[in-house]
């Protein structure tokens, strides 16, 4: 077994643990191997973590054939080109990411926009809340900001407006197509899915984009995910 993930519970390598359990549904074994590190007890930031793995101290964070590879975006369309392409017309093998050419580069376009646009605003927010409120970073993250009240409320309440406008646009393009690309599934559907769900964590309701409500509600339904 050629992978190796690193990951944190309830942070961000949710996102690879997705992927990986739709790239290994249905397989005889699994494609990595797992490695639970704990942030607050500061694992992603101890030495052999930092030269080997990782040199932003975070996760997620995988090692394929000795090379490692960080940045939740790159790994999902890594493992997607890697693992998720369906070679000739193998009917075993699983056509979960495009192949090369216009679909791939709007299955790319989404998975960047949920990295860039989209997280950055729920970062902010989640920098906002008050430590201990659920989706509030975590105590001893490098994240961990203290500010006064005052301030604090107006970041919270200019990225809920920032994250709106995002979740806007996502529900506009699932206007009248099942899936992000159409009417096939594939990992940027998954990846972000992972990212929307983490914002309800936070309290950020997506009850009033109906064709979002109804995309996340079939993605959360599909076989490899209903049980994360
Ligand atoms: N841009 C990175 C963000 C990863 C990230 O911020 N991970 C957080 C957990 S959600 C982390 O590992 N934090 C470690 C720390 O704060 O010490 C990605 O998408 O992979």
């Amino acid at each position: 077994m050629a992978v190796t993930f690193y990951y944190a519970p309830y942070s961000t390598a949710e996102s690879t643990k997705a992927i990986l359990a739709e790239l290994e549904h249905g397989l005889p074994n699994p494609l990595a191997t797992r490695i639970e590190l704990s942030i607050s007890a500061g694992d992603t930031r101890k030495p052999a973590y930092l030269s080997d793995v990782n040199p932003n101290g975070r996760v997620p964070a995988i090692v394929h054939d000795g090379v490692p590879i960080w940045e939740s975006a790159a790994i999902t369309m890594y493992l997607g080109e890697t693992f998720g392409v369906r070679a000739g017309n193998d009917p075993h093998q699983s056509s979960l990411y495009p192949e090369p050419g216009p679909r791939r580069g709007e299955a790319m376009k989404w998975i960047v926009w949920t990295n860039t646009t989209l997280t950055v605003a729920g970062a902010r927010l989640a920098a906002a809340l008050p430590v201990g409120t659920p989706g509030a970073v975590e105590k001893g993250s490098q994240d961990e900001v203290s500010k006064d009240e005052t301030a604090r409320k107006n970041e919270e309440e200019i990225a809920r407006g920032d994250l709106a406008k995002n979740l806007k646009v996502l529900d506009e393009a699932l206007k009248e197509r099942n899936y992000l690309l159409g009417d096939q599934y594939c990992l940027a559907d998954t990846h972000v899915w992972t990212f929307v769900s983490w914002l309800s964590v936070m309290g950020v309701s997506t009850e009033e984009y109906l064709h979002l409500t109804e995309w996340l509600a079939r993605v959360g339904a599909r076989p490899a995910l209903k049980d994360q």
